[in-house]
């Protein structure tokens, strides 16, 4: 659980919004709990931190309100014996979920949405919000390819960026946004549990040419399943089709061996993917400028189009609600 908290105002009624990102790892006991008291146990967790947040400020009054979604509270800090304040927070309260609506067409979940809010804008760098209003992250957004709206989560173009890394950097994210970069798996499993998405994966190799392989539907689980892999539907754009020969299975890295080989594919093959035993592709490879074999299937490789020791000048994994 994380827990985003501002800094409360000093003076006068004082309401805050705390944002509890749901994590993304429950116990399924949990989950059923979370449906059916209105996620009551991470409540519990919730209004302790509150406590502990509080605690220096003095004799005031905090009384929790409302929980507005899974994923945000709005925690009113009134002083006692005060019915102005009383009255502030009622109607506070009765604005919450109007201000709350308001956030979710102010703050895009994704590249989708970014271009429903302005049809005319273009491939780029944008912030969007993949659980709620503090969970900020910058993608870049094609807004071009059949049709544009394709949040990217995995970029590859210069070999600027060492992909060689651990599970914590794969979990949470790394690179830039403007060039090479890795969203995450916990921001790519909050996208795509929200929504069905459909999946683009393009590439061009060093002659310039330039295929794709489209998914209809894409998604991952949460990390207590191993963020397993889902994607069904294949659409040839020229690459064919290696992804649906890793659907079903678990993400790993060199120093998380989830893959169904009796040794290390990501240690083998110096990547992090949803190996099987082991790959068909290997976006997160080493980046290698084409042909090269001095390590077997070790680069950034589509080996249903170039084979398994081509690496491509680019590669990138997008994702975009499903129609
Ligand atoms: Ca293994």
């Amino acid at each position: 659980m994380t827990l985003d908290i501002v800094d409360l105002d000093q003076s006068g009624p004082r309401t805050d919004i705390i944002i509890h990102r749901p994590p993304s790892c429950w116990l399924k006991s949990e989950m059923t709990q979370q449906r059916r008291s209105s996620s009551s146990s991470s409540l519990g967790e919730l209004w302790k931190s509150v406590q502990r947040y509080t605690a220096g400020s003095g004799s005031e009054e905090l009384s929790l309100l409302g929980h507005l979604s899974l994923s945000m509270l709005v925690v009113h800090v009134t002083p006692s014996n005060c019915p102005l304040f009383q009255l502030t927070t009622a109607f506070l309260l009765l604005l919450a979920p109007l201000v709350t609506s308001c956030q979710q067409v102010a703050k895009p979940v994704d590249c989708r949405e970014i271009q429903r809010l302005d049809k005319e804008s273009n491939s780029g760098v944008y912030t969007i919000y993949p659980v709620a209003d503090r969970s900020a992250v910058q993608v870049y957004c094609d807004m071009d390819s059949l049709g544009g709206g394709w949040t990217v989560f995995q970029r590859r173009m210069d070999g600027s960026v060492n992909f060689y890394r651990p599970w914590d950097h794969y979990k949470f994210g790394f690179g830039n946004a403007a060039g090479e970069y890795w969203l995450g798996l916990d921001n790519i499993y909050y996208l795509t549990n929200q929504k069905n998405y459909e999946l683009l994966v393009d590439m061009e190799d060093f002659d310039r040419k330039q295929v794709f392989a489209r998914y209809s539907s894409f998604s991952v689980g949460g990390e207590c399943g191993g963020y397993q892999l889902t994607v069904t539907g294949f659409t040839n754009g020229g690459a064919g089709d290696c992804l649906t020969s890793h659907s079903g299975f678990k993400f790993s890295t060199f120093d998380k061996d989830q893959d169904a080989w009796e040794n290390n594919c990501a240690r083998r093959y110096l990547g992090a993917f949803w190996y099987n035993s082991c790959h068909c592709t290997n976006p997160n490879g080493v980046y290698r400028w084409g042909a090269d074999s001095t390590l077997y299937a070790a680069g950034a490789s589509w080996s249903m189009y170039k084979g398994e020791n081509y690496s491509m000048k680019t590669i990138s994994m997008k994702i975009r609600p499903a129609q």
